[in-house]
């Protein structure tokens, strides 16, 4: 097997050797009898850290955001979301045929929703509407790159979403990473919305899973909710274990992530100024956009695979490299190399 250069998401991190050790040794029972201690430590401390009431262990982020909006809505009801959104591009449109709500994707150039752009997506209350029930966010974006949505912004969604009797919630998979880029808890980052979810899975490099936070009776629906969709783990407490130690020793090493990410993001920009701005890079993602070699980013990430460098394409016409803990100097002196070489003969 080749030494590959992994750059196609931060979930490829495996899990650390205190998250092993700490897995070997985990407490465990039944879960579903609420009787695995560990797991119940991991949704304590995480209720914590965000501030919340209570929250739910889940087996992934898909899960999470499906449960979430499956409790905002009933059947029939529409959800705001960003044109690019996961929950709108990545998750088998779970939120139809599971939740049966329609997604009301609004179109934005950074990913990031304001409240000028809901307000005109909402329905007016009248009986042939589909009802608009929920506004989901994401932060940090992941298709836009990485990119981060504003405080103000999310305050003020949030706000007028709630004087009209809207929920929002949440997608912060990378949350951690957008609270070390604005430099604020990430309590502060998911006060404003009813409902979060976030992964353990990703750059914190936990090997399974995520985790929904929110009130005490909105976690207690989330738990029968989890169990519908199959979502009951059991004696997951070595998952949890590792959870844990994300949560208590992962988070500010982002940092290093996002600063590999600008670096990454600068060499390219020196080879072609067209494929990156690195003042777009806000944290660990990287947009390459390959347009002018006139040739599609699926072309790209087979070429580069040659090389011994993974990347995955975004869309069409542009890439998208993700830094994590796997990820050194000399990588990204490698994967520059072989961009480069690529793009002198392309
Ligand atoms: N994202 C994955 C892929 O599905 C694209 C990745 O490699 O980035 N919300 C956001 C914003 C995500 O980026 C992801 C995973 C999820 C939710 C879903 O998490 P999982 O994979 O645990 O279901």
């Amino acid at each position: 097997m080749p030494e590959w250069i992994d750059l196609r998401s931060d979930t490829v991190t495996k899990p650390t050797p205190e998250m092993r050790r700490a897995m070997a040794e985990a407490e465990v029972g039944d879960d579903v009898y609420g009787e695995d201690p560990t797991v119940n430590r991991l949704e304590r401390r995480a209720a914590e850290i965000f501030e919340r009431e209570a929250a739910l262990f889940v087996p992934t982020g898909s899960m999470g955001n499906l449960i979430c909006i499956r409790i905002h809505c009933d059947h029939g009801n529409e959800v705001i979301c960003e044109s690019r959104g996961h929950i709108f591009n990545f998750e088998m449109a779970s939120m139809s045929a599971i939740a049966g709500c329609i997604p009301r994707a609004v179109a934005t150039p950074d990913g990031h929703l304001t409240w000028k752009q809901v307000e005109p997506a909402l329905r007016p209350k009248t009986y042939y509407y589909a009802q608009t029930r929920l506004i989901a966010l994401e932060n940090t974006h992941n298709l836009a790159g990485g990119t981060l949505l504003p405080l103000e912004a999310q305050e003020e969604i949030c706000d007028r979403a709630h004087e009209r009797g809207l929920a929002v919630h949440l997608d912060g998979a990378r949350i951690f990473n957008a609270a070390i880029s604005l430099g604020v808890p990430p309590s502060e980052i998911a006060q404003y919305s009813d409902s979060v979810c976030f992964c353990v899975s990703k750059g914190l490099s936990a090997p399974v899973g995520s985790i929904l936070c929110g009130s005490a009776g909105f976690i207690e629906r989330a738990r029968a909710y989890r169990r519908m969709v199959g979502g009951n783990m059991r004696q997951a407490g070595p998952l949890a274990a590792a959870g844990i130690v994300a949560l208590e020793t992962m988070a500010d090493r982002l940092v290093e992530d996002h600063q590999t990410a600008k670096r990454l993001a600068e060499e390219l920009n020196q080879i072609d100024a067209s494929l990156c701005d690195p003042k777009d890079v806000e944290t660990n993602l990287v947009r390459v956009d390959v347009r002018k070699s006139g040739r599609r980013a699926a072309q790209w990430s087979a070429d580069l695979k040659t090389k011994g460098v993974l990347v995955a394409p975004a869309d069409t016409h542009a890439l998208r490299f993700v830094t994590h803990r796997h990820i050194s100097a000399p990588d990204v002196d490698t994967a520059v190399s072989a961009f480069a070489e690529l793009w002198k003969y392309r």
